[in-house]
C-alpha cells in the first residue's frame, strides 16, 4: 500500500459538521475515493462478524472502538480500492488511533480537513438526520461531542502543529462549505 504512495487526506470534525456530505462532493469533484471509518464499522455489525456486537455496544454508547479492530477494517479498505486518492472521513479521532495508523499503515496525510461547526448546530443537524442510527439520540449525541472534544480536538492539534490543517467554517450551508474546500483541494490535491 505505500509503495503506491497515494494521496491521503483526513477529514475531521464534530459529529454531524457535515463530512459525509462533504467527502461526497469531494469524491465527485476531485476523483477521490471515500473510506469512512464509521461506515466500514456499521458494515461490521451488518455483516454478523464475531465483533459486530461489541462493536454495535460501543458505538451506541457513544465509545471508541478498539484501534486494532479499525486500524484492520481501514487498512483493507485502503488495500482495496484501486485509487491512489484517498479521503479518510472521521479516523484518526484519538491519539490511540493515530499511534495505531502511524505504525501501521505509515501514510502521512498531505492534508487535514477540519470542519470547525458548533455543537448547537451539530445537535440540530443529528436529530434530524432521521436515518436510524443509534447513536442519533440525545443521551448518546452529548457523548459523542465529550469524546471529540476531549480526544479528537488534540490530534487536530497534532496535525496542526506540523503545518497540515485546513479549518473550514461548517456552520454554513453546506454548497457554501464546500465553496470553501474546493479553494484548498484545487491548490492542493487539484
Ligand atoms: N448536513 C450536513 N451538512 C450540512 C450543512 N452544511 N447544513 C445543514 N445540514 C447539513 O451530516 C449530518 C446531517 O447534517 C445530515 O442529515 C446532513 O444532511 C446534514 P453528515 O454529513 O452525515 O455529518 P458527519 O460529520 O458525517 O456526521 P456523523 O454522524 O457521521 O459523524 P460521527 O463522527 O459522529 O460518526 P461516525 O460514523 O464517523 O462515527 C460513529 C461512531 O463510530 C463513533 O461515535 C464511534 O463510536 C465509532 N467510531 C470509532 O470507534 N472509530 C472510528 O475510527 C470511527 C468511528
Ligand atoms: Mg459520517
Amino acid at each position: 500500500l505505500a509503495q503506491r504512495k497515494p494521496t491521503v487526506v483526513f477529514v475531521l470534525g464534530g459529529p454531524g459538521s457535515g463530512k459525509g456530505t462533504q467527502c461526497d462532493k469531494i469524491v465527485q469533484h476531485f476523483g477521490f475515493t471515500h473510506i469512512s471509518t464509521g461506515d466500514l464499522l456499521r458494515d461490521e455489525i451488518r455483516s454478523g462478524s464475531e465483533n459486530g456486537t461489541m462493536i454495535q455496544r460501543m458505538m451506541k454508547e457513544g465509545k471508541m472502538v478498539p484501534p486494532e479492530l479499525t486500524i484492520k477494517l481501514l487498512q483493507k479498505a485502503m488495500q482495496e480500492c484501486g485509487n491512489d486518492k484517498l479521503l479518510i472521513d472521521g479516523f484518526p479521532r484519538n491519539e490511540e488511533n493515530r499511534a495505531a495508523y502511524e505504525a501501521v499503515i505509515k501514510i502521512e496525510p498531505k492534508l487535514v480537513l477540519f470542519l470547525d461547526c458548533s455543537e448547537e448546530e451539530m445537535e440540530r443537524r443529528l436529530l434530524n438526520r432521521n436515518q436510524g442510527r443509534e447513536d442519533d439520540n440525545i443521551e448518546t449525541i452529548r457523548k459523542r461531542f465529550k469524546v471529540f472534544k476531549e480526544s479528537t480536538l488534540p490530534v487536530i492539534e497534532y496535525y496542526n502543529s506540523k503545518g497540515k490543517v485546513r479549518k473550514i467554517d461548517a456552520g454554513k450551508p453546506s454548497d457554501e462549505v464546500f465553496e470553501d474546500i474546493k479553494f484548498f483541494f484545487t491548490s492542493t490535491c487539484g
